[in-house]
């Protein structure tokens, strides 16, 4: 049986979940928590992060590798394409999404607003979180309005790159940063569909039931209605 370690909210964690998911797989799930659980997770993996997938026993970490390996082992449905050109497209995609995307909504607003007072019960760094609501998010999402198909994906087929964007996008929203639809119209239309794929749903549906989520949504996401 797989193992998969890490708190759901984080898309690195939420991309393998979701992959899980959309392949049919069983697996346990350990939510650790990165920055409480410190110790554990070094046994784990010595980077320090999560998600870590168990597999016969050994670990292996970074959310990338580990999608990877389930397409390998697992290959229908495919989550990084069968097709070469499309692959090489969808893995250009997720890796922007995980270093840009990642951090303007991760690093610059959740973690900020989120999880720094929650869990390391520190302050956020406000002129970061205001760089990034006035700036950085603004820039990023008038070149993904540009950019997202009108419909369908953001790769021909439902694919990792739309994990990895609508992951971000997800933190942003709960951190507060409006993504309307007057002024991001495919954008939204197009986070919809990614967010209704059944195993993407359900996973959204009881991230929705945690705490955090519930803290985040309460006091900056109000009842925003894209991010279920
Ligand atoms: N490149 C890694 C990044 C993983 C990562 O940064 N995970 C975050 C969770 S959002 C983490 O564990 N952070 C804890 C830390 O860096 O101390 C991947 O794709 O798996």
């Amino acid at each position: 049986m797989l193992e998969l370690i890490g708190y759901p909210f984080s898309p690195f964690v939420r991309k393998v979940m979701v992959t899980l998911e959309y392949k049919g797989l069983e697996y346990n799930h350990d939510p650790l928590n990165p920055f409480t659980e410190r110790e554990r997770l070094l046994k784990l993996n010595p980077r320090g992060a999560v998600p870590v997938l168990i597999i016969d026993g050994k670990p292996m970490a970074e959310s990338a590798d580990i999608c990877h390996w389930l397409d390998e082992y697992h290959p229908s449905p495919a989550i990084y394409s069968n097709k070469p050109s499309v692959k090489t497209a969808i893995e250009e995609k997720e890796k922007w999404a995980d270093s840009e995307l990642a951090s303007i909504f991760g690093g610059g607003l959740f973690f900020q607003k989120v999880i720094k007072p929650l869990f390391l019960k520190q302050e956020g760094d406000d002129e970061r979180i205001q760089l990034c609501m006035t700036v950085k998010a603004p820039e990023v999402l008038d070149k993904l309005e540009l950019s997202v198909p009108e419909e369908g994906y953001a790769c021909e087929e439902f694919s990792i790159a739309d994990l990895a964007v609508s992951g971000w996008l997800r933190l942003g929203m709960l951190s507060g940063f409006e993504i309307s639809e007057s002024q991001y119209p495919r954008l939204v239309k197009y986070l919809r569909r990614v967010y209704n794929i059944p195993a993407y749903a359900c996973i959204l549906e009881r991230e929705n039931q945690l705490e955090v989520i519930q803290h985040a949504r309460k006091n900056f996401a109000a009842d925003y209605e894209i991010i279920e």
